[in-house]
């Protein structure tokens, strides 16, 4: 294997937008020739992956709904098997592959990814849900790669002040990036792609397969991605073995 795609999680509340981004992104960075894959995590269904599937930008094969059966973080953090076995086939089946965006099923404030699992990850916030929640300070707003606050053009609706979030979430995040969007304008997903581009796609634009060892977490918090990203998790059968088979 030459290389193994880049792996960025998106996770953050229920509904705060993380589908809608995904559909949003993807075309943007398939238009700048970047090779991309998705599995998406839901309770009980595939809902959000035949979602992306009916939307049709990405071929059917590429995207793969896991039913985590359990609390959404378990599936991302704490036992992340699932999760690695889909992101496994998806290398096999398709090695030209840069970039595989994990969609976290939707979970509260404290659900950040493993490591193990992906090279950086996002946290969506909904301003519908409060102007409150970056001062909540909840380790996945806050400990994020990137932290998305979406649908700010309802914020006069719901009576949210968006400066007053973007002071406390600069504030809380401690000069870590944010970025405010709105996913049915698109407004704001520039800065989003600009993010993946310069922290997990440097020499694999364009498809070109990378010579560098997959790309590091821009977090602290990083501990052995690469190491672990190429090795079989202890226990589990060969990927070739699991190939598009269950992810319940
Ligand atoms: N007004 C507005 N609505 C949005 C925006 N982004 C998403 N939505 C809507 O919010 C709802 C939830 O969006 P999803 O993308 O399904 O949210 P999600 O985070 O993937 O939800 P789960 O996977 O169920 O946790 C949908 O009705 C979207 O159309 C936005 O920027 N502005
Ligand atoms: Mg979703």
């Amino acid at each position: 294997m030459t290389h193994s795609a880049a792996r960025l999680g998106i996770g953050g509340p229920v509904g705060s937008g993380k589908t809608a981004l995904i559909e949003g992104i993807v075309p943007m960075l398939m238009a700048q020739g970047i090779e991309v894959a998705v599995v998406t995590n839901d309770l009980l269904t595939t809902e959000d992956a035949d979602r992306l599937k009916r939307k049709g930008f990405l071929p059917a094969e590429r995207v793969i709904g896991v039913e985590t059966g359990s609390c959404p973080h378990t599936a991302i953090r704490e036992d992340p098997t699932m999760n690695q076995l889909a992101v496994q086939d998806l290398e096999l089946l398709f090695p030209q592959l840069d970039l595989i965006l994990i969609e976290s099923g939707g979970d509260n404030l404290a659900s950040t990814f493993s490591y193990e699992l992906v090279d950086a990850y996002m946290f969506v916030i909904d301003v519908g849900a409060g102007d409150d929640i970056p001062r909540k300070n909840g380790p996945g707003f806050v400990q994020s790669d990137l932290a998305v606050v979406n649908k700010i053009d309802i914020a006069p609706y719901v009576g949210a002040d968006l400066g007053l979030m973007r002071q406390q979430a600069t504030q809380y995040r401690q000069g870590k990036p944010v970025v405010y969007t709105n996913c049915k304008t698109a407004e704001g997903l520039d800065e989003v792609v600009a993010f993946i581009q310069e922290t997990l796609l440097f020499g694999r634009q364009m498809g070109q397969p990378s010579t560098q060892p997959s790309a590091q977490p821009p977090s602290t918090q990083q501990t052995s991605t690469q190491q672990t990203s190429t090795q079989q998790p202890a226990g589990q059968q060969p990927a070739t073995e699991n190939l598009i088979g269950s992810y319940s």
